[in-house]
């Protein structure tokens, strides 16, 4: 755990999105995950749960215009034991979460929310299952199905919007201007416009690669990927024992009891084996865990190492990228300067107790630009300076 802040969206400071820099903008910074929802379903009660801090959750209507910060470590038993092979500190990759506050329904249009939104890399549904009459909820009675489409139509009212708006002006300047790359993004808004149309989310859409970079200025949000949670009770919970893993590219439905993990957490050590037992939990951190994997493979992500004297590492890349995108997370000079990257699995490596026996016995590969980098992966990179 390295840094917490926490704030009030009205004065959500901007230079926030360029100190952490999100992954994608291939800036090798934190992954940024919002956690939003309609009001009183567990999302500060997750925060809380995801980064072992202690922000106020309330029975009681809140201002709605609270949101809270924190980046935490991605934990890595790999990381860990190669990390205590070369007796040198573990540094792992990092995950920001924002807790984007209550919005209720038709009211996603408040711009500092979207702002909190359209920062994200992946955006956390909190849907609410669980029953509890002291807890009010907007919409009575709780229907978990009913809220994640509505708030999926939200997220494509606004890409709708911000579309539309940018048409209009797009309108004017191609007349004026007759620049050939208005037309095509004109083009490619109206393909975008009768999409949403339809009712699909941009996420769906099969963007080519020109296309994607077309628009990406946009940060649409229905082309995020979408992890809808849902809180459930204590019932619930029981049925399906615990989250459930991606089932589709890049949205899915999973499912925890927030609470439960609450009191799991907040019990001595010793009394959780017989109610982790109880609800079926292998472990005490597994909202923690298994939260962390699950975005991971909702966001198609992937770690590997590099391992040093001074420090051993994870980065975070996508699946399928090359050494030479790889290189590239690590320094813009590495990347210029690529000659070959040095393969081995850490499991290999472990076994064989270091590189030298590793290399004897042709585990240790040499590997070109096209080589595409696989999970848990030592990669070490020649480069010219
Ligand atoms: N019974 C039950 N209560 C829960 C569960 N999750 C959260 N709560 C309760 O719901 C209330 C609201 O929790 P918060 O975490 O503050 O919810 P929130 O979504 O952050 O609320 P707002 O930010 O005000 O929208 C608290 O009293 C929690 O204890 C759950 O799984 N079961
Ligand atoms: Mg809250």
């Amino acid at each position: 755990m390295s840094t917490i802040e926490s704030g009030k969206l009205h004065s959500a400071p901007d230079d926030l999105y360029c100190i952490y820099q999100p992954l994608f903008s291939r800036y090798n910074c934190s992954m940024i995950l919002t956690i939003f929802g309609y009001p009183k379903t567990g999302k500060t009660l997750l925060f809380n749960l995801l980064t072992e801090k202690k922000e106020k959750i309330s029975k009681f209507s809140t201002s709605g215009n609270e949101f809270h910060k924190a980046i935490v470590d991605v934990p890595d038993p790999r990381l860990q034991q190669l990390a205590a092979f070369f007796a040198t500190p573990p540094v792992y990759a990092k995950i920001e979460y924002l807790d984007a506050g209550a919005i209720s329904l038709g009211e996603v249009k408040n711009s500092t929310f979207i702002d909190l939104l359209r920062r994200a890399d992946g955006l956390v549904h909190l849907v609410r299952a669980f029953q509890d009459p002291e807890i009010l909820h907007p919409l009575e009675p709780i229907d978990p199905a009913r809220d994640m489409a509505a708030m999926e139509d939200e997220l494509k009212t606004i890409d709708f919007m911000t579309i539309e708006k940018r048409l209009e002006r797009l309108e004017i300047d191609v007349k004026k201007l007759k620049v050939k790359e208005l037309l095509e993004e004109q083009e490619l808004l109206k393909k975008l416009q009768a999409f949403l149309e339809q009712g699909k989310p941009l996420r769906a859409y099969p963007f080519s690669e020109k296309e994607g970079l077309l628009v990406r200025g946009f940060k649409f949000l229905s082309a995020k990927p979408l992890l809808n949670l849902v809180n459930a009770d204590e019932n619930t919970i029981k049925t399906y024992g615990g989250l459930v893993r991606p089932v589709a590219d890049h949205t899915t439905t999973a499912l925890f009891a927030a609470k439960i993990e609450q009191e799991l957490l907040d019990l001595p050590a010793e009394e959780r084996p017989v109610f982790q037992r109880e609800y079926g939990l292998p472990d005490y951190r597994y909202i923690h865990d298994e939260f962390i994997k699950t975005s991971y493979g909702l966001m198609n992500l992937i770690s590997f190492f590099t391992v040093g004297k001074d420090e051993t590492k994870a980065w975070t890349i996508e699946n399928g990228s090359s050494a030479y995108i790889a290189s590239g997370k690590i320094h813009s000079d590495i990347q210029k300067g690529f000659i070959r990257a040095e393969v081995i699995s850490w499991r290999d490596f472990l076994d064989c107790q270091g590189f030298a026996k590793a290399k004897e016995k042709g585990l240790l590969r040499l590997e070109g630009k096209e080589y595409t980098v696989r999970d848990g992966e030592i990669v070490h990179f020649r480069f010219n300076t």
